[in-house]
Order: structure tokens, then sequence, then C-alpha cells
């Protein structure tokens, strides 16, 4: 079945082909929450398990913490409150977490364990590079996905009615940074770097197309990888183009120390780079270095959210951590899926599936509403800047 025309066709048509290809895949850990038909033979489960993938271990285990942080969050709020009443049953949810090590391949593997566990939805990948080749394990299985930091347009580019994401994408992101650098810092030169991963590699590419159709000059394109740790040889390549401006495609793990050899190769460029480093984290790394940095997250800045101070402080109170970048959207993420099966009034795959696409959902983010493609309607991209070790929030684009 073409998917494309699965996301256009009537969503009952959907939720019935849909319902047939999930009862085909059926494994004795989901049969319980999948066929509610056979309910009235067997007890319903009383445990509903919504999946979570993100990095838990390497250099940005921290930013996939905080993405499961945020689900954890809503998934025990709902539970505090009495749980998730669907018709005449009540379910407690299970947040089921995987570690997907930021690497392709071990998020496929991932995804699968996802799907065999008998979640009926899942909340994540969190990077790009992890998120686009899940999303077709989790499209066979019929399960909804939806990405609260994933921001590569190809994610919902490929025709997953499955697919959705509750940040912004890249298309936005890469013109408000490119933007910025010739409307606010008035940069007539910009060096890109990138690390190669489909976020890193693609932010650059829109950075770059946008800063020459603002007149730019690109003075450097270079890359490196997203495990290095010495940019040296890259950076000497910049600093002999002395641009007034360094982008770089990548993440904090890797900005960090990037942030600090320029600062050692006495390269006086403002650092400009998007929301895998725009976190706490990245200040931690580059230490006196990370003044120099302007960074751009793709959603609505936390303390601009109505309830966003409250949250920070719930945060803090359960996990003795601070938010870092996503956690906000992923705890939306993780409330829409609730609300697409109070909606549905089913907790099967297909029927979730189906009913996410009608979300209207007033959440800690903002409305959650998705386009077409599965993309947040008005997805907002918000830019900081350092100042005295902190990041502070300079203006929001919608
Ligand atoms: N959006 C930044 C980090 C996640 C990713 O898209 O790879």
């Amino acid at each position: 079945m073409n998917q494309q025309l699965l996301r256009f066709a009537p969503v009952a048509i959907a939720a019935a082909l849909a319902l047939t290809a999930c009862n085909r895949q059926e494994t004795p850990a989901t049969k319980t929450a999948e066929a509610p038909a056979k309910a009235a033979a067997a007890p319903a489960a009383e445990v509903l398990k919504i999946g979570h993938v993100a990095p838990l271990t390497g250099g940005i285990a921290h930013l996939g913490k905080d993405n499961e942080n945020g689900a954890r969050l809503a998934v025990e709020e709902i539970n505090a409150a009495g749980g998730l009443k669907v018709g005449d049953k009540t379910y407690k949810l299970d947040l089921v977490a995987e570690d997907d090590k930021a690497d392709p391949k071990e998020g496929t593997l991932a995804a699968q364990k996802i799907v065999d566990s008998g979640a009926v939805a899942v909340v994540g990948h969190l990077n790009s590079g992890t998120t686009i080749p899940a999303s077709k394990i989790y499209a066979d299985a019929n399960m909804a996905q939806i990405s609260p930091s994933a921001t590569n347009p190809k994610y919902t580019e490929q025709g997953f009615k499955t697919a959705f994401r509750v940040c912004a994408n890249d298309n936005q992101q890469g013109a408000v940074l490119a933007n910025y650098a010739a409307d606010s810092l008035k940069a007539k030169t910009i060096a890109i770097l990138d690390d190669r991963t489909a976020y890193g590699q693609g932010l650059a590419d829109v950075v770059e197309r946008v800063a020459k159709e603002k007149g730019m000059k690109v003075v450097a394109r270079e890359f490196t990888n997203d495990k290095a740790t010495d940019f040296n040889a890259i950076l000497t390549k910049v600093r002999a183009t002395k641009p007034d401006v360094v982008m770089y495609g990548g993440m904090d793990a890797t900005a960090g120390p990037m942030a600090k050899q320029m600062t050692q190769l006495g390269i006086k460029s403002t650092f400009l780079a998007g929301d895998g480093v725009c976190s706490p984290e990245f200040i931690k790394l580059a230490g006196d270095a990370s003044g120099s940095l302007h960074c751009s997250q793709a959603g609505e800045a936390v303390e601009k959210l109505a309830k966003g101070t409250e949250f920070v402080e719930k945060y803090k109170k359960r996990f003795n951590s601070e938010v870092q970048v996503y956690s906000p959207y992923s705890y939306d993420a993780v409330y829409v899926i609730a609300d697409a099966i109070k909606r549905a009034g089913k907790v099967d795959r297909a029927s979730i599936t189906a009913a996410i696409p009608a979300t209207k959902y007033d959440g800690l983010t903002g409305t959650v509403a998705f386009d077409d493609k599965g993309d947040v309607k008005g997805g907002a991209i918000s830019m900081f800047k350092v100042v005295n070790g902190k990041l502070e929030y300079v203006s929001t684009v919608r």
C-alpha cells in the first residue's frame, strides 16, 4: 500500500486497513493491547506500553536522558491522576525506554525492540540520523512515532502516515540561522562546518543555501564527524579565511571542544549553531569559550511557555537535573498519544495512528496540531545567545 495514499485516505479506511496489517504482525506481547475484540474472552491489559528511544550512552546521552525524562514525567503524571480511561477500562502507562546510541543501525535495532515489546506508540528518536531509518520499522508496524527533536525535513517527507514531529524542522531552522547571521549579526562572511550526520549536514546545507541567497560569502565549508575531539586541522583552515561567523551543524558534545579550540587558535568569529548545540551542556563543555555562541532551538523557549517555569521546577524536583532542550516536547508527545487514545476510544496501534492527524492538543509547548506530512503546525524557531554563562533568549521566528 502506498504510504502517501494512506495519509490522505479517509481515516476510517486507513484505520481498517492498518488494523488488518497490525493484526498480521501481532506478537504474544501485543495481544492484549492490540485486540480489543478478544477482551471479552480475556481480561483487558491494564498496562499500556509507550516506547521511548534516544541515545542513553555516548557523547549526547545527557540529551537522550532529557528527552526520556520529559516523556517519563508525562507518563507519571497521567498515572498519578488515575491512568488513562478508555471506555470502561483504565490503563496505567508504562514507558519502555531503549538506547539507540545515536547510531543509525542501533536505531533500527531499538525500533524493532519497541515494536516487539507491544508498545502502542513511540516517542523518538532524538537524532534525525536514527529517527529516519527507524521510521520505516514503525510504519511497517503501523505504530505512531512522534519525534520531539529530530529536525531533518526528510523524516516527514517519506510519506509514512505514522511519522510525526512536535518540533520545527531544519528548513525553518536553517533559514532563521542564516537570516540571523546576515540581519542581526551583520555578517558578510561565513565558514560552515558540519559533522556529516543527517542533522548536522542537512542543517549546514540549508544555512549555506540561504546565506548565499542573502548575499553572504561562504568562505569555507569543512566537515568532521560526530565522535571527533580534535578540530585543529579544519579550524586552522577556517582561521585563514577570517570569517565573521563560524556556523556548525552538529551537537553540543563536539561543539564544546570545538569552541575551546577556536579560542585557543585565536579565532574571534561569532559561533553560530542549531538546536543540537543550544544546551546548558554546551556551556559546561566550552567553559570560557562559550560566550561566542548564538544558537537556535526548534521550538518556543521554555521560559516563554505559559507553564514553562512550572515544568522546569517539576523537572528539577523529579530528576535533580536541569532541562536541556527537548524534554518539554517529549512531555507533550506523550500527552498527544494519550489524547489520541482517548479520542479513538481504542488502544490498538492502528486506531492511535489514525487519530493523531486530527490532534488539536493544548500542551505545554503550545497548541499541537499536524500538517498533512506530520510536521507540527506553526513550528517556532527561537534564538539565544550565551551571556554570563547562561543561554539568554533573543527572539522567536514563526
Ligand atoms: N535537532 C537536533 C538534534 C537531533 C537531530 O535532529 O538529529
